[in-house]
This record gives C-alpha cells, sequence and structure tokens, in this order.
C-alpha cells in the first residue's frame, strides 16, 4: 500500500521536457528563452521586440519557479500552519525579473544565455515596467514584509487590489510635476496567474431588511444597489534560496454581468455596457496619499473590496483544511496594513454573524484574536475618517454593525470609567463635535488584539497622543515593532559590487541571515584595503548614476564630489525645503567668497508629490528653480551641483541608493513615523544627517553617535516650542544669512526675478512655518559644516560607513517579521530562513 502510494507521488514530479523547463544551466535557458518567444510570444529572433525578449525571459524564470510555488500552495490548503494575512492597500514590489533570478540562484547562467542570444541582461532590466502599487514607504513595507515571511519560511498571503493604473509617473517639465498614467500592464504581466474561478461577490450601496428566522432569531439580509464580482491574480513571491513561495493575490473586480441583455434588448446599449464600467471603475487607479479622502466614495468602496474578498477568501481556505469556521484563528493572523484595510473588522463580524450565523459574542471573539493593526502616522490629516452619510449610502449594514460594536464598546468604557463623558465622546468610534465622522482609527483600535507602532519613538508618541485614551483602555494591546528592510532587493540585488566585496570577506551567509551576519565586516573597518576597496566601489556606483543623471536630466555631475541625497515623497514635513535653505546658504558664501575652499558637493533629489498638493509640487519647482540659477553658474562650477532625479521608484531607487554618501533623513522631530529609506540609505555605506525622528533614534544608537551627523529640535522641545508660542520671524530678523536666503526667494532672485512664484511658500515659513523650518536652520547648515569637515578625512568617512553597513543588522525586515511572528501572530519562523531548496 505505502508502496503504491510512493510511485503515484514520483509519477506526478515527473515533468516532461525536464530540461528546457526546468533546467538552469545556460544551454537550457537559452533554449527556453528561444521556446518560449516561438511558443507564448508567436515571435522568432528576427521579429522580436524587446519586450517580446523580455516576455520570453521573463516566463523562462516563472517556469523555474513554478514546482515549488506550487508545493507551498498545497500546504496553504492542506496543512495546520497558521498564515499571515497581510491586507494593505499597497503593495510596492519592484521589478520582479532581478529579484527571482536573484532567488533562485541564476542571475549568472541566465547573464550567459541571454548574451548568446545577443542580448544584454541589464537592458532587459531595465525594459520591465515596474507594478507601481503604492504610493511610498507603506507599500515598500509591505513589500518588504513579504520577501521576509517568504525567506523565513512563514506561509504569508499579501492581498491588496489590482490597480489597472498605479501611482503616476512623473515628469519633469520647465521645472514643474506633470504626472502621466502608469499604464504598467499595457504589455502583459509575465508574473502574475490568473484565477478565474476563485472569484467572490462584493455588495456596494442599497439597504437592509431586518426579520426574525424560522427559529425565531433576529437576522438581516442586506439588499444591494449593486454587487461587483472579485477575481483572484496571484504573483508568487520567491524566498531567497530556500523553498518557499508565498502569494501576493490581488483583486480585479468585474461586473457580475459585463453586458445587460435586457437594456440591450430594450435598445439602450449605453445602459447594457454601463454596469461593466462602474463595477471596473473600482480598481482602476490607486489613490495618491497626502490628499484629503473624505468624500471620496470609490475609495472607500475600493478599500471594502479588496478586504471583503480577502475574507470570503481566508474563509473558503480555512474551510477546505476541513475545519470548523470557529476555528478561523487557527489558520489566519490578518494584519491591518495601516486604516486602509480597517472596514476588515466589520466585514468579517458582517460574514460570520449573517453569512454564517454566528452569534455576536463569539464573532466579536473570533475578530478580535485575528485582527491586529500596525499605525503608520501621526499626522492628523492623514488619520482616516468617513463622513457619516457616504458610509451609510455605500455600506449600510456595515453601519449598522459599527454601531452595535460601539455601543458595546461604550458601555464598557461607561462601566470602568463611571461619570466620563468627554472620555466617552473621544473613544467613540462616530466622531460627533461637528459633522459626523466614523473613526476608522477607532475601529482598528477596538477590533484588534494587538496595535503597534513603527519605531521606537512613533510607538511612544502614539500612546501619548492620538490612542491616548485607548491606550489606558487596553495597554496590554500596545507594542512597537519597528520597521525594516530586506537587505536582498536592497543590498544583494542593487548593490552587487559591495556584496560580492562583503562575500569575499565574510562568506556570503550575511544575505540570508543580516542580523547576525553582517556585523562580521566591523573589524575591516581597520583594514586599510578592505577601506580602499570600499571606496572604489562607491565610485564605481556614483560614476554609474552621474551617467544615468545625464541622460535622464542632461546635468552633468562630478562622480568626485560629495553625493547627498535626499529621495522620498516630497511632503513639508520632510522639509526638503531645509535642505534647499542650505543650499542657497552655500552658494551665498561662495558668491562672496570665490577662493573659498569647500568640499564639492552634488545635491541631489528625488521624489513624487501628491498631485492636489500645491506646497509639496512648488517645493518641486523650488528645487529646479535653484538648479537652473547654481548649475550654470560659473562661480560655483565644480563645487556644487544640483539634482532632481525624476520618478523615483523602486527601480530608479535601486540606482540611488547604492551610489550615496550622505543620507538627508531632516524630518521636523516627532513627524516621520518612522522612514526606511533611512535604513537602505546606511545599508549602502550613506552617513545619515538627520533629527531625532522615526528610526533615526535608533538607526543612531546602532551606529553609534559618533557615526551619525544629527542636528535640531528634538520632538520634546518641538512641542514645547509650539507650546510656548513659535515665532518664526524672529529667527529671520536675529540671523542675516538664513533672511538673504529668504530674501532671496521671495525676491524672485531664483525664477526670473518672479516674485509672485514662491510668495506663498516665503509666507508660510515667516508666519507659520507649521514644521519649524526657521528653528532648526541654523543647527542644519552647522551640521552640515561638520559633514564637509568629516569628508575631507576619507579614511575616516570610510571606516564610518563600514560601521554603519557593519551595524545595521537590526534594521533586516527579518527582524521586523520575527518580532511579528513572536509578539502579535503567534507564530514560530525559522531562524536564518528556512532549508534550503
Ligand atoms: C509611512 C510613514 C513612514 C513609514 C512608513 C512605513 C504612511 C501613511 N506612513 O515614516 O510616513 O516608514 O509609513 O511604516 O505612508
Amino acid at each position: 500500500m505505502a508502496k503504491r502510494s510512493k510511485k503515484r507521488r514520483d509519477l506526478s514530479t515527473v515533468t516532461i521536457g525536464e530540461n528546457t523547463r526546468t533546467g538552469t544551466s545556460v544551454a537550457s535557458l537559452k533554449q527556453a528563452i528561444l521556446d518560449n518567444l516561438y511558443y507564448i510570444q508567436g515571435r522568432t529572433p528576427e521579429l522580436a521586440t524587446p519586450n517580446d525578449w523580455y516576455m520570453a525571459v521573463a516566463y523562462t524564470v516563472r517556469d523555474r519557479m513554478l514546482s515549488r510555488f506550487i508545493r507551498s500552495h498545497k500546504g496553504i490548503r492542506s496543512s495546520e500552519m497558521k498564515i499571515v494575512s497581510y491586507l494593505s492597500a499597497e503593495f510596492l514590489v519592484g521589478p520582479h525579473l532581478g529579484n527571482n533570478l536573484m532567488n533562485l540562484g541564476i542571475t549568472g547562467q541566465m547573464r550567459g544565455a541571454v548574451k548568446e542570444l545577443d542580448l544584454e541582461l541589464d537592458v532587459l532590466l531595465e525594459n520591465e515596467a515596474e507594478p507601481g502599487l503604492g504610493n511610498g514607504g507603506l507599500g515598500r513595507l509591505a513589500a518588504c514584509y513579504m520577501d521576509s515571511l517568504a525567506s523565513l519560511n512563514v506561509s504569508a498571503i499579501g492581498y491588496s487590489n489590482r490597480y489597472e493604473f498605479g501611482v503616476f509617473n512623473q515628469e519633469i517639465h520647465d521645472g514643474r510635476q506633470i504626472e502621466k498614467t502608469d499604464k504598467w500592464l499595457s504589455l502583459g504581466n509575465p508574473w502574475e496567474i490568473s484565477r478565474p474561478e476563485i472569484f467572490y461577490e462584493v455588495n456596494v450601496g442599497g439597504q437592509t431588511v431586518h426579520y426574525l428566522d424560522d427559529k425565531g432569531c433576529f437576522r438581516v439580509r442586506w439588499i444591494p444597489h449593486h454587487v461587483v464580482k472579485g477575481f483572484a491574480y496571484d504573483t508568487p513571491i520567491l524566498s531567497y534560496h530556500n523553498d518557499r513561495v508565498n502569494i501576493l493575490r490581488l483583486w480585479k473586480s468585474e461586473a457580475v454581468e459585463s453586458f445587460d441583455f435586457q437594456a440591450f434588448n430594450d435598445g439602450d446599449y449605453y445602459k447594457a455596457v454601463n454596469e461593466k464600467i462602474v463595477s471596473e471603475t473600482v480598481g482602476k487607479v490607486l489613490y495618491p496619499n497626502d490628499e484629503p479622502e473624505t468624500g471620496k466614495t470609490l475609495r472607500l468602496v475600493q478599500q471594502y473590496f479588496f478586504v471583503s474578498c480577502s475574507l470570503q477568501d481566508m474563509i473558503r481556505i480555512h474551510l477546505i483544511r476541513g475545519k470548523g469556521i470557529e476555528t478561523l484563528p487557527e489558520s489566519f493572523a490578518v494584519q491591518l496594513n495601516d486604516t486602509h484595510p480597517s472596514i476588515a473588522i466589520a466585514e468579517l463580524m458582517r460574514l460570520l454573524v449573517d453569512e454564517h450565523l454566528m452569534d455576536w459574542d463569539k464573532a466579536w471573539q473570533i475578530t478580535g484574536k485575528m485582527m491586529a493593526y500596525t499605525n503608520h502616522t501621526l499626522l492628523p490629516e492623514a488619520l482616516e475618517k468617513w463622513p457619516l452619510p457616504l458610509f451609510s449610502r455605500t455600506l449600510p449594514r456595515h453601519l449598522e454593525i459599527i454601531y452595535e460594536i460601539n455601543r458595546r464598546f461604550l458601555n464598557e468604557v461607561r462601566l470602568r470609567n463611571p461619570g466620563d463623558g468627554g472620555l466617552v465622546a473621544r473613544l467613540s468610534l462616530i466622531d460627533e463635535s461637528g459633522e459626523k465622522y466614523i473613526r476608522m482609527a477607532h475601529l482598528a483600535a477596538v477590533g484588534s488584539h494587538r496595535i503597534n507602532g513603527v519605531s521606537a519613538l512613533h510607538s511612544k508618541l502614539l500612546i501619548e497622543t492620538v490612542l491616548k485614551d485607548l491606550h489606558t483602555l487596553y495597554p496590554d494591546r500596545f507594542v512597537n515593532v519597528t520597521n525594516g528592510v530586506t537587505p536582498r532587493r536592497w543590498i544583494a540585488l542593487s548593490n552587487p559590487e559591495l556584496a560580492a566585496l562583503i562575500t569575499r570577506r565574510i562568506g556570503d551567509r550575511w544575505i540570508k541571515n543580516f542580523e547576525d551576519e553582517i556585523r562580521k565586516i566591523e573589524p575591516l573597518a581597520d583594514d586599510a584595503e578592505f577601506r580602499e576597496e570600499w571606496r572604489k566601489v562607491k565610485r564605481k556606483n556614483k560614476s554609474r548614476l552621474a551617467a544615468i543623471i545625464q541622460e535622464r536630466t542632461g546635468v552633468v555631475t562630478n562622480p568626485d564630489s560629495l553625493f547627498d541625497i535626499q529621495v522620498k515623497r516630497i511632503h513639508e514635513y520632510k522639509r526638503q525645503h531645509l535642505n534647499v535653505l542650505n543650499i542657497i546658504t552655500l552658494y551665498n558664501r561662495i558668491k562672496k567668497d570665490p577662493g573659498r575652499e569647500i568640499v564639492p558637493r552634488t545635491f541631489i533629489f528625488g521624489g513624487k508629490a501628491a498631485p492636489g498638493y500645491f506646497m509639496a509640487k512648488l517645493i518641486i519647482k523650488l528645487i529646479n528653480s535653484v538648479a537652473e540659477v547654481i548649475n550654470k553658474d560659473q562661480d560655483v562650477a565644480g563645487r556644487l551641483k544640483v539634482v532632481f532625479f525624476p520618478n523615483f521608484n523602486v527601480k530608479n531607487a535601486q540606482h540611488i541608493y547604492p551610489a550615496a554618501e550622505l543620507s538627508e533623513q531632516i524630518s521636523t522631530a516627532g513627524k516621520e513615523a518612522s522612514g526606511t529609506g533611512n535604513m537602505k540609505f546606511s545599508m549602502n555605506g550613506a552617513l545619515t544627517i538627520g533629527t531625532l525622528d522615526g528610526a533615526n533614534v535608533e538607526i543612531r544608537e546602532e551606529v553609534g553617535q559618533e557615526n551619525f551627523f544629527l542636528f535640531g529640535l528634538t520632538a520634546d522641545e518641538v512641542i514645547n516650542q509650539k507650546v510656548k508660542g513659535y515665532h518664526p520671524r524672529n529667527y529671520y530678523d536675529s540671523n542675516p544669512h538664513l533672511r538673504e536666503v529668504i530674501d532671496q526667494i521671495r525676491s524672485g532672485h531664483f525664477s526670473r526675478g518672479d516674485a509672485e512664484l514662491f510668495r506663498p511658500l516665503v509666507e508660510n515659513l515667516l508666519n507659520q512655518d507649521p514644521f519649524l523650518l526657521l528653528a532648526d536652520y541654523q543647527s542644519y547648515v552647522d551640521c552640515q559644516d561638520s559633514v564637509g569637515l568629516a569628508y575631507r578625512d576619507q579614511e575616516r568617512w570610510m571606516r564610518m560607513s563600514i560601521l554603519n553597513v557593519a551595524r545595521m543588522g537590526r534594521f533586516s525586515s527579518d527582524r521586523s517579521i520575527r518580532e511579528y511572528c513572536d509578539t502579535i501572530w503567534e507564530i514560530k519562523p525559522a531562524k536564518g530562513g528556512g532549508k534550503a531548496p
């Protein structure tokens, strides 16, 4: 009997055409590419376009992922293992090809194979359309976490929308940002597998009907205004050199009936296709962040749509495992990535109570056990809330559920704090202070068993400010998990020469176990030969970036100058304009004293501004206007250059971080929840100039204060300044250098005499300056001077750079995921990654 089943298993693993479908030699890969070109793209080499070749290569790689994918998939269905369900409105995964080649360990062979076909692997990699399914840090964090989950051999599904258009592409015209639609799917997406048989229906709008069922139980039926269908599209997420492959499952919205024959027969063609149009609009486009969401019904529908499909999917998988609905938390731990998916709390209640006929208390217990919520920002304007009328029109049943959750919750509050009406009003899920709103952060917090911030400082401020009352009520729910980033994509893939240098000295285990292994390069900071090799790698990366900059912007930069880089979303709190104030200060110094010795610097900026964020767009214009004046001024030639690198995204980031020497992390203390760019820079050997904000605090602790350029007010001092009454104009009046800079911007010195252009920005700084640029100005300029001094001593700089990398172990996303497993999900990951394939 045992023998028979073994035989059957053997048979099922035999793959026809083993060599060209799964072989990894140069010869098999080459043959496979040609086969895929012919059989999938329908082309021969003579007729193939660059995209045909890209697709053929991508399918060749995908073929080699599938056996592991299918094995992992079987595990999801059959095993007892708990699955992490990461619900996120954004996954900024970045290009797949290079990452998958690296994870499979076949980059070298593939390079050889394409070479034999007269192609360049680097050109193919550059040709890949990036899935821009995220705005910035929050989306990229989700992608780093998917990487670590797989590499730590934790079973996970990332759930989101399959947006047809990702974050816009940024072009710069006349110094201003222009947004272009991101049609990332237009040439096909070889990495996803569509699952037309996995779909769910999602109700929208309408009303509810209350009735008693035949057993006399109170029931609710939701009669929707319309129904949207969500179809699954799966992207395999490989682990680094081990067997696990997880899934990124994205939902595409479609009409239930794509064509209304009744309407067509009645002669109304437009009505006949209308439902299709309405339904497909749901997943059309990713919303930009930093814009007020209130009033955007479509965004609420979008959030609800992917959350509902995902929860229905989890229940289906759990039932396939042969288990009863009451044990759902044994199969899934759900992480809510910010409040965007927080409607999951009410939706799970609805599914359990209305569809699975569970009683409320049991359903609430299951919900709380499964759900956990990560907060990613303290900015009040980013704390999601939905106007009551809009919410009730869109999700009438959920409003009833939220009322019931709130009723029970506030009863508990009253019981514990009798007579404190103010507390009840502050904690309520409904904001009734004016126009009524649903507070999504409160819903997420009340329905979760854990709530976490993303850096030590952020978690502390979270419980002292926006979630203070909730913390008093449920202190045990709050934990901190400091963010991390994957060293696979951000060092091994983006900075292959640095990776090779490190591997030559300490072996390659650091890629898999960065937390423990990378520290082994610390003693090499004292090795002059190593420092010299380190310097050479950085120099090469800089000249490579310089070539890209010249090609994209026309600006010629000097790779021997200090590459001082600020790349991230453009936002006033991130203070790109503080950086600009310092640049103008340096410029003025040289203009006054042309013979002055300064360390030549290239200031590089990159980042998108939300399309509706006026001030952020003006900051982009300011950077470009200052660049225009400085870059053509012969007096500063060879000493200062300013560049705005257009369209900062994952692909471009992979060229930028490896070339950076100075990382600008200069947000107003208390505003940046964590930051993750700060970690990527440091891992690539850049030194940081920064405030005590977000994860900067912990980075400085790890790398040592002597290896970090600190300036500016602390979070407490920022609050004190504001309490005391902050008068930016006093700084302007009392600091002649600052005054000169501000006056130049105001007078049109950098805007061809146009004194109107930057007026809103200058007025804002002089009158409100909500992010305290003027208060931090002098401290920043002084700190930048000390950076210049340090850079003159290249031996010292290299030592600091090596120590920065050596001490970054803690900021691997593997460490973060381990902490989520321990303190939130109750899952045991494998140490140092899973077993090799
Ligand atoms: C961002 C924070 C960053 C943080 C990332 C990831 C949002 C709402 N928040 O500081 O601004 O690093 O989240 O946690 O995008």
